[in-house]
């Protein structure tokens, strides 16, 4: 049986992770961290809680040695656009916290695992369908995280035999834990303004496609990857995974299919809309299909008629 640190357990991934793992792991082995405590969270209320900063390596180390942890699933960072305002900030939770994570592991001898990101290419990275193995030079800080994070984690397999394992989230889409500063945010936003208002002000143009993904399927992912047999894994850090590529017309057409009045305008927020077109259109998820057999269950209209029915629950 794992025993499991996750770092941002109350993020967007986190707060649906954790919930899963333990009851996959059960409750007690699996240990969640944040650098805050919510009250009245499913979370923090249904197994171990540690408040953690991941910039504190003394106190990552001494939870990871009090719980016996045998697995790092690190997930503190800062997403796209907000690392683009705070660069600096980025840097030292972004990096700082993965390399104490990286130590810890090493050092408690775990298998690890943190998501990369399609933040990790760049303008010059072939656009459609964009290999597994390509350039990567991206224009973004968060992007310079996400490529150095790879470079790192692939370091800590080859360099210590640390078990490190990742892979590059697109967007990912959930009606759970709302995501904070990224720049394919829009995608979530959508649907909450559909059934609140009926209506959405894209802040991402009209024909800006992007790779996205449904909550559920990011989960398995994880889990499917972390289970997997090493000796079939020829990549480590990090794959590709997607599932749909859309843009803003496509999901409003797709959301149409249930709300027929829906309508879409546009405020185009150049800040994220160049980062937007700094990425990919869609990426081939090959590599992971082939080493460790991820599949995407959802489809956009597939993942439409589920937001919105349990968005509809939830807020109404
Ligand atoms: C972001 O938009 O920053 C994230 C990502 C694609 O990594 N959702």
């Amino acid at each position: 049986m794992k025993k499991i640190l996750v770092t941002g357990a109350l993020g967007q991934i986190g707060s649906e992770l954790v919930m899963k793992l333990r009851e996959i792991y059960g409750d007690s082995n699996v240990v969640a961290t944040d650098i805050r405590k919510l009250e009245n969270n499913p979370v923090v209320d249904s197994g171990p809680f540690e408040i953690l900063d991941v910039t504190d390596p003394l106190l990552m180390a001494d939870i990871a040695k009090t719980y016996e942890v045998d697995t790092i699933i690190h997930l503190a960072a800062l997403l796209s656009a907000t690392a683009e305002n705070k660069p600096l900030m980025a840097w030292d939770l972004n990096m700082g916290g993965l390399i104490n994570a990286l130590e810890v592991a090493r050092e408690q001898k775990c298998q690890f695992f943190t998501p990369s990101s399609i933040g990790a290419f760049g303008p010059t990275t072939p656009k459609d369908n964009t290999p597994q193995d390509t350039i990567q030079r991206p224009t973004t800080m968060y992007g310079v995280n996400k490529v150095s994070g790879e470079l790192l984690c692939d370091y800590y397999y080859h360099k210590f035999g640390v078990d490190t394992r990742g892979v590059r989230f697109p967007g990912l889409i959930s009606y759970v834990t709302p995501p904070g500063g990224g720049t394919t945010d829009y995608a979530v936003e959508i649907y909450y303004e559909a059934i609140k208002k009926g209506s959405y002000t894209s802040y991402i143009a009209a024909g800006t496609y992007m790779d996205m993904m449904y909550m559920p399927d990011a989960l398995n992912a994880i889990i499917t990857l972390m289970e997997a047999n090493a000796s079939r894994l020829k990549h480590r850090n990090a794959f590709n995974i997607t599932a749909m590529s859309f843009e803003p017309e496509e999901i409003a057409a797709s959301i149409r299919k249930h709300i027929p009045d829906f309508k879409l305008d546009y405020q185009v927020d150049p800040a994220r809309q160049a980062i937007a077109d700094s990425w990919p259109n869609s990426i081939d998820p090959t590599a992971a299909k082939e080493e460790w057999g991820f599949h995407a269950e959802y489809d956009l209209d597939k993942m439409t008629e589920d937001m919105l029915k349990k968005l509809q629950e939830k807020l109404t």
